[in-house]
């Protein structure tokens, strides 16, 4: 006999069916178009939206006022039927696109077999073969292993403990404009207070901040601004109490900033001199986005550790610190894990993803991207000197606002701008330790129509918006 419970559950489960026969599929299949039928958000969002505030704690913000239900190609469609053009991918984890087919069969056939084990408990085959693609695909012609996460955060801390443990040192240095994560000890790496660490503190010991390279704002080439980081590591820290420096070889949510030529090459060379792991957080910059699978490409670096996440699986949670062998192997058995970790729906996902960016023609697509994005930002910088920066590589581009007299940032503009397109159907996000820098973060399955539309939005806010210097 049912009990009330499960009648509700069962009631439950057949209102998601009824529902799922009424919203559309996700994937490359969706019509590519901006299509607004209501104001943002329609009442269905407005609903969902409002049992979110009474349901989830306002910590938990959200920037675009809408539900979604499906998402692909480069458009996100809401619970209306509203459909706006994505030049976020979630924070540019949906590099592949959402709902990829090849990531969506996988992730079926993957969850109809088994959804976990615990790979700490019976190990399985999809997660060795995401490590030995992981250590394949990775800067460096050496022996290399990789561990498997959660979360961008939880491989940057495990990056940490590997480099502790390896160096017996404990000092970790991090870098103004840096961001690592939400973890205690991805808080205190973390450069900026407000929204990340304010009141949540305190914060774990043995961080030290450095400052890094910044062209347009320090104005140094990348010895000097090298030159600077040294002097701060060898009288702050002394290597050798140094652990590890760890860095995102373009920084993302601090600014999409893009360092001086030289800059990284002549800190790794000072870690390897100095016998300090240099670990690269390619969290957001890695698997494709930049043009290259990963950003210490472009600059020729090959780091001893190597974080990543968001791209790596097309959607699905998963994380890895890859690196050294002699580095990961450092730890005693059963130091590293965690009951997720490498979760194979994650990883059968992850090889999917893997095999797009490998035969999909994905990385040079995010060139084309890169490219399209900067001749419309420059056009665009031309007749407004607002516009004050466009940097960045691939599909990982950044516009940063300032007033032209002085150079200073300016946040105002940026959020009105990024708020404006948003309200027009364009999923623009920003970032930046002062608020003022639009990123383009596209998946690499948009179509150039939907871009050039996205930043007709965009270019049509800016001029609409008055500038708001000396206001
Ligand atoms: N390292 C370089 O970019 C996550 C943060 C979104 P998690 N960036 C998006 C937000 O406001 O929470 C990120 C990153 C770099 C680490 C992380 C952390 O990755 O998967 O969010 O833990």
């Amino acid at each position: 006999m049912l009990r009330g419970r499960d009648v509700r559950s069962l009631e439950a489960m057949s209102t998601i069916d009824a529902q799922a026969d009424t919203l559309p599929l996700g994937g490359p299949s969706l019509p590519q178009e901006r299509r607004l039928v209501t104001e943002l958000p329609g009442p269905r969002s407005a609903e969902i939206l409002a049992r979110k505030a009474a349901a989830v704690p306002a910590g938990v913000g959200h920037t675009v006022p809408v539900a979604a239900v499906a998402a692909g190609g480069g458009v996100v469609v809401d619970a209306d039927g509203n459909s706006l053009i994505d030049l976020g991918s979630g924070i540019a984890v949906t590099t592949v696109g959402s709902a990829h087919p090849k990531v969506a069969a996988a992730i079926a056939a993957q969850a109809a077999q088994f959804t976990h084990t615990c790979f700490m408990i019976s190990p399985y085959e999809s997660y060795v073969e995401v490590a030995e693609a992981l250590n394949r695909l990775t800067p460096g012609d050496f022996a290399k292993k990789s561990a498997l996460f959660n979360s961008g955060a939880e491989a940057v801390e495990n990056a940490i403990k590997i480099a502790r443990k390896y160096t017996g040192r404990q000092a970790v240095v991090a870098f103004d404009h840096g961001y690592h994560g939400r973890t205690n000890l991805t808080m205190a790496l973390t450069a900026k207070a407000m929204p990340y660490k304010s009141g949540f503190g305190p914060f774990a010991p043995e961080v030290y901040r450095a400052q890094a390279s910044y062209p347009f704002r320090d104005g140094l080439s990348g010895a000097e601004a090298a030159a600077r980081t040294i002097l701060q590591l060898e009288k702050q820290i002394g290597a050798d109490n140094l652990a590890a420096v760890i860095i995102e070889p373009i920084q993302g949510e601090g600014g999409f900033i893009v360092p001086a030529d030289g800059y990284l090459p002549a800190i790794v060379d000072w870690c390897r001199a100095n016998g300090v792991v240099f670990i690269a957080d390619e969290v957001q910059t890695g698997f494709g986005r930049t043009g290259a699978m990963f950003a210490s490409e472009i600059f020729g670096i090959v780091p001893d550790l190597i974080t990543t996440a968001k791209g790596i699986a097309g959607g699905m949670p998963l994380a890895a610190v890859t690196g050294r062998a002699e580095i990961m192997d450092a730890s005693h058995s059963g130091g590293l894990g965690g009951t997720y970790g490498g979760n194979p729906v994650a990883c059968a996902a992850a090889l999917a993803a893997i095999d797009a960016y490998e035969t999909e023609g994905l990385l040079e697509r995010a060139a084309e991207i890169g490219a399209l994005l900067k001749d419309r930002l420059s056009a665009i910088q031309a007749g407004d000197p607002r516009l004050g920066d466009i940097r960045g590589h691939g599909a990982m581009i950044a516009a940063e606002f300032v007033d032209p007299a002085t150079g200073a940032p300016d946040a105002a503009l940026t959020g009105a701008v990024a708020k404006a397109a948003i309200a027009q159907g364009v999923i623009v996000l920003t970032c930046g330790t002062f608020g003022n820098v639009i990123r383009f973060l596209p998946p690499l399955t948009i179509g150039d129509d939907l871009l050039n539309e996205g930043l007709d939005v965009i270019a049509a806010a800016l001029a609409a918006h008055p500038s708001s210097a000396g206001a």
